[in-house]
Formats: C-alpha cells, structure tokens, sequence
C-alpha cells in the first residue's frame, strides 16, 4: 500500500455554506462540524487546526481497486458538468487538503488555458470514477501541477497542446498521485515530470502514476513547434523514487515511427520502479536513461549517470501491427533490475531492433537482467559498458504458441511451455503481473507470468 500523506500544520477558518444542495452551478462546500450523519446543520465560522492531509490511500494492486472517498472531514467542491470557468475559480481559491469533484461532462480548455493546481493536498477527480465520462479537452497543458501532495484521478484528458499533466519538478515538487486517467493525443509528452538546474536541489519526487490509459488514438503528429517523434507517454527527469505501475500505453509513435521511450526516466533520476505496464505497438519501451549527464541531471553536470538503481518488473511490451526500436534500454545507467519482462515483437514486421533488452555506453554498471522472456535476444551494445550485465533465467526464444493468445495482448502462458520453471530465485519478486504468487511449481517462470493451475 502506498500510504501518501505527511504531517502538516495549517489554520482554515472554515465557513459551512450549505452540504447537500448542490445543484446546478458551483456548491463550494467546506466540511467541518458535521452531525453524525455527515450532513452539517447550521452554519457557522470556526477556527481548525489540522494535523494532517487527508491520507490518499492508493493500495498497490494489479487490480487497480477505486480510489477511496475523500475523508470527510477535509472540504469537498463540486463542479457541475462542463463548467470550465466554475473550475478555473475553484482551484485558485480552494485551501490546502481539498477535493475538487467534476461532474461527468466535457470541460473544453482554451490554448493557452492550464488547470494550474498550486494549493497542497489537492485531489482532482472525476465524480463517479469513470474516468471516461470527465472529458478534459484542450488547454497549453492541461493540467499544471506546482504543490505537493496533489492527487489527480478518474478523469480523461485529450489534445493538449503541450502536455497532460506536467508537474514543475524544478519547484520541488513532492508526492504527485495520477491515478485511473485517460490520456490521449499529447503535442507532446503526456506526463511530464520537468528539471531546472540540477545543481538547485529541486526535483519533483515520490510520484506514483497508476492504473490508467495512455495513448495516441494513430500515431503522434507533434505540435506544429516540435516534431511529431518529440513525446513519450511519461518522462520523468531528474526525480526520485517514482512508481509506474499497472498502466497501458499505446502507439508512442511518429508516423514513420520513431519516438521517444513510451517511458523515459532520466537526468539523474532515481530509485524508479516500473512495473506491470502494458506497452504496446510504440516505437521504443522503458528507458532507464538517455544520454550523457548535464546541467539539468540531478546534482548538476557532475553526476556521472543518467539513471540509478531501477526496477523494471513483470512488464509486457508488445510491438504486433508495427515496426519497433527495443523494448528496454539502460543508458548511462547504474544499478538497473530488469526482471521478468515479456517481450514480443510480432515476427513479420521489420524491426529496427533485432534484439530485446540492450545496456550500452560506458558508464553503464551493476546492470541485472534476469527471468525475461522474449523473442529477440538481450545485447550490449557500443559504446560499450565497462563490464556484462548479470544475467539469468531469459529465455529469448519466444514462440507465439507458447503465450494463451498474444496477438490479443494475452502473454500467459500456456500448459507444459517452455519458460515454466526457467527462472532463477530472485530476491523480493513474489508475485507475478496479474498477482499470482511466485514461484508455483519448481521454480520462477521466465516471463511477466507465473503460471499456474
Ligand atoms: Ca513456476
């Protein structure tokens, strides 16, 4: 369980102005002294201190359970369907720990219009947690994100012109929750966690990005400003202690085809854990860095890696309808576990890249590699690294008729196939991509799945 929340001190002078008669329009409501039904009585100004934000508890589950209801005793608004304006006013005016609920509707943004959310503890979310019922068009990007603790969830978010979300990592900014969201057709990078100077100390960090849909509905066609192949579906710089986790992302790709990583983790980023995405028919994968460090990498030009200890776990990647560059790369990379991944690239396309997995550039060490399954091998590549990668338990040799219906996205494995039992016993991995306990039978499988009776 992801438990998000920190202590925090803070006086509202909270007014009651009517719970429960919400009807057309704006009820800004701002809970405090409720009866026992949770229906407030009388109206009134009091002074309360609270010890706390609200504690947004996202359990860590292939299930992707709904997000909880916001506590009670924290304030929730109300925003009726569509009404752009209404939201605009709400998130510049509402106090720290509040939930801002969207009524199912379409809110058109204007270009340069963002959804800038620069109070702390704020939760934006769809009312009934059909995130595509909450319709957010347009805007610069759509959503901004400048305070820590921010939760946005169960919403869609389409044709921004820059971004989905971007959330200002050069202001430090801490804990940002994405959860059950829709993402389709960025101009440019549908989430992007951004760096300023890496050498001011301010970095967006303890992020976690869950549970939702990210995707071109064809293929990028960039911005007018930048090229079509400028995107990723996240790409986080410079952050630390990131998890992405139980999303699928869809056709990361330029027309011709190349485009950046569906996700990018780099500038000195850190501690990362990727896991259980579905990563399908985009140009490239997961990347644990990119290029040389620079003025941006965290701790400035100095650092001498552009990512630090990943883990990317029981993922699916999946290119079946196009060409493909690799599904995994570590880049100036120190400290990566690459640990069951399944991998198929659909045989009759002609791939850029002819392997899987690839480690490259000299700085790159202490690399893991174990208990992937795929159909192209694992390779290291000039310029190389000082040393090979450890590896174990891959099975590179992956044939359609072992995985239950691949051209339909199902890698699990079928009865008496080759990768059951072919991994090796790794510390801390005991469940698989859709939560089945591991290791059943003799062993680990190679793969995203453990399969069992
Ligand atoms: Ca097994």
């Amino acid at each position: 369980m992801d438990l998000i929340g920190r202590r925090f001190l803070t006086t509202l002078i909270s007014v009651v102005v009517g719970i429960g008669g919400c009807g057309a329009g704006i009820a800004h409501q701002v809970f405090t002294n409720s009866d026992s039904s949770g229906k407030s009585q009388q109206s009134t100004t009091v002074s309360q201190s609270y010890e706390q934000f609200p504690k947004v508890q996202i359990v860590d589950s292939p299930m992707c359970p709904a997000l909880p209801a916001a506590e009670a005793t924290f304030p929730v608004v109300r925003i009726a369907a569509g009404d752009v304006q209404g939201l605009m006013k709400q998130i510049r005016i509402v106090g720290p720990g509040t939930t801002v609920i969207l009524e199912d509707g379409t809110y058109v943004l204007g270009k340069k219009q963002s959804v800038r959310i620069k109070v702390p503890g704020v939760t934006i979310r769809g009312a009934n947690g059909k995130r595509d019922a909450v319709r957010i068009e347009g805007g610069s990007s759509s959503f901004v994100v400048v305070a820590d603790h921010v939760t946005i969830a169960d919403l869609s978010i389409r044709d921004s012109y820059f971004h989905s979300v971007q959330v200002r990592g050069e202001r430090g900014v801490s804990h940002t929750n994405i959860y059950n969201v829709h993402l389709v057709d960025a101009g440019q990078q549908f989430i992007k966690v951004s760096a300023g100077n890496g050498e001011d100390g301010l970095y967006g960090d303890h992020g976690l990005i869950a549970c939702s849909l990210i995707e071109y509905s064809t293929y990028s066609k960039g911005n007018g400003q930048t090229p079509a192949s400028y995107t990723n579906a996240i790409d986080i710089l410079a952050g630390k202690s990131w998890v992405v986790r139980d999303n699928v992302i869809r056709r990361i790709r330029s027309q011709e085809g190349p485009a950046g990583p569906a996700i990018l983790v780099w500038k000195n980023a850190q501690d990362t854990i990727i896991k259980r995405n579905r990563i399908v028919d985009s140009w490239r994968g997961i990347a644990l860095g990119l290029m040389p460090p620079g003025k941006r990498s965290r701790g400035g030009a100095d650092a001498l890696y552009d990512h630090q200890n990943g883990l990317v776990e029981n993922n699916v990647i999946l290119a079946l309808h196009e060409s493909a560059d690799p599904a995994i790369e570590n880049n100036f990379a120190r400290g990566s576990k690459i640990y069951h991944n399944t991998i198929f690239y659909q045989k009759n396309a002609n791939h850029r890249a002819k392997w899987s997995i690839e480690y490259r550039f000299p700085s790159t060490e202490n690399i893991e590699i174990k208990n992937n399954l795929s159909n192209l091998p694992i390779r290291m590549r000039t310029p190389f690294p000082r040393e090979q990668a450890v590896t174990g338990g891959n099975v590179t040799n992956a044939k359609v008729g072992w995985f239950a219906d691949v051209s339909q996205e199902d890698v699990h494995l079928v009865p008496n196939s080759i990768p059951i039992d072919q991994g090796v016993v790794l510390p801390g991995t005991h469940r698989d991509f859709d939560g089945t306990l591991r290791p059943y039978g003799q062993g680990p499988d190679s793969g995203a799945d453990e399969y069992a009776e």
